[in-house]
């Protein structure tokens, strides 16, 4: 008699995390039953922490040869005591802390940051065994946040710290999502509709470093990459046109200068840039190469790969001519991309947040 387990389910206080082993269960089959309680998950995380390093799911004996070979399922927990306005309040919160400290990076602030700490704690998705992705929030994790790919994110992750504080029910996948939706509709972008349910899983569930993409590279390793994370050319494109925000700072990736004149502004700016500039490629102080303008913009060589390449060049104009069209696929891609590896149930709810200017505050 078998006695591997055909499922583990725990609910806590937060959350509903569902490990299933595919060689039992089938593809992602997944049955939601009785549930634990959460005596019983401290027994489950003991239990791998000792017995079971393997990165691909838990499992309730640990029997590891199972969880290799199985696909991870990551279901949405729904908390039925939360609406959208304890969702919206918090996104007041981030939106009017962004507001008082506006003087961070030379007036900057802190809404790109908060974008590329959405970005980086969901890049890490592989849709090859689903693992990865934003859900887990273990970027919180020193083993996540100290892959030289997310340097300078701590910034991000103290800025929010005093919301997760105050709001201590939302769970860190959660939080770090709706930051960089709040950052991009109150840098004038797009909505993005938003979906709750992430859940904070243990440390034992965190991706390997080198998951994210390294900007030295061309479109054939840009395509490839993004293929990891179910995306297209044209979602591609669309997530790369986000570096209208911010700029890049010797200190945390070896390159210097921003993409445009708007940085806390979301406008299809960098796809102008892209096209109208005069770029010339050079060794910057840090010894890497990034294209320059001689206005002060610069682009990485994953950038400049978008007009490099005949099929990333054509969207790129299209962006370029058309806002609209560049916001409409940037708001689809994004929420993709925040929730790729997410099983939500039928039903779960998905908020549109309104601005600060959209209430008055
Ligand atoms: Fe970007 N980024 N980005 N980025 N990013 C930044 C800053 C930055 C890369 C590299 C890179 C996406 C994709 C990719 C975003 C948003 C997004 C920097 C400068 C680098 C080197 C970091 C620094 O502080 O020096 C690539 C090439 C490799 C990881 C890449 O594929 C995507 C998909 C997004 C969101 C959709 C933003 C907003 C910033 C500005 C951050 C800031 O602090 O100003």
């Amino acid at each position: 008699m078998s006695t591997l387990p055909l499922f583990s389910k725990i609910i806590s206080r937060r959350s509903l995390y569902l490990f299933s082993a595919a060689t039992l269960a089938g593809a992602a089959t997944v049955a939601a039953t009785a549930a634990t309680v959460d005596n019983r998950k401290q027994y489950n995380y003991g239990n791998r922490n000792q017995n079971n390093n393997n990165k691909s799911g838990w499992s309730l004996f640990g029997a590891s040869s199972v969880a290799a070979a199985a696909p991870i399922v990551h279901i949405a927990a729904l908390n039925k005591d939360r609406k959208i306005d304890d969702y919206q309040r918090i996104y007041n919160k981030i939106a009017e802390k962004i507001r008082e400290e506006d003087e961070y990076d030379g007036y900057i602030g802190y809404g790109p940051i908060l974008v590329r700490l959405g970005w980086h704690s969901s890049g890490t998705y592989d849709k090859t065994n689903n693992s990865g992705g934003s859900y887990g929030g273990t970027y919180r994790f020193k083993l996540e946040s100290s892959d030289p790919s997310n340097n300078g994110l701590q910034n991000a992750a103290k800025f929010l710290d005093p919301i997760y504080k105050e709001f201590n029910w939302i769970s860190h996948g959660d939080l770090y999502t709706l930051g960089a939706v709040c950052a991009v509709q109150e840098a004038q972008g797009p909505k993005i509709p938003w979906r709750p349910g992430r859940v904070d899983l243990p440390e034992t569930e965190t991706p390997a470093n080198g998951r994210l993409p390294d900007a030295n590279n061309g479109a054939d390793y840009v395509r490839n990459f993004y293929a990891r994370l179910r995306m297209n050319d044209r979602e591609a494109v669309a997530l790369t046109g986000a570096h209208c925000l911010g700029r890049t700072h010797y200190k945390n990736s070896g390159f210097d200068g921003p993409w445009g004149a708007a940085s806390n502004s979301f406008t299809n700016e960098f796809f102008v840039n892209l096209l109208n500039e005069q770029w010339k490629l050079e060794k910057n102080k840090s010894g890497n190469y990034q294209y320059d303008s001689p206005k002060g913009y610069m682009m990485l060589k994953t950038d400049y790969a978008l007009i490099q390449d005949p099929s990333y060049l054509k969207i790129v104009k299209e962006f370029a001519n058309d806002e609209a069209s560049f916001f409409k696929e940037f708001a689809s891609s994004f929420q993709k991309l925040l929730e790729n590896g997410i099983d939500y149930p039928k039903g779960a709810p998905q908020y549109i947040f309104k601005t600060l200017d959209e209430q008055d505050i």
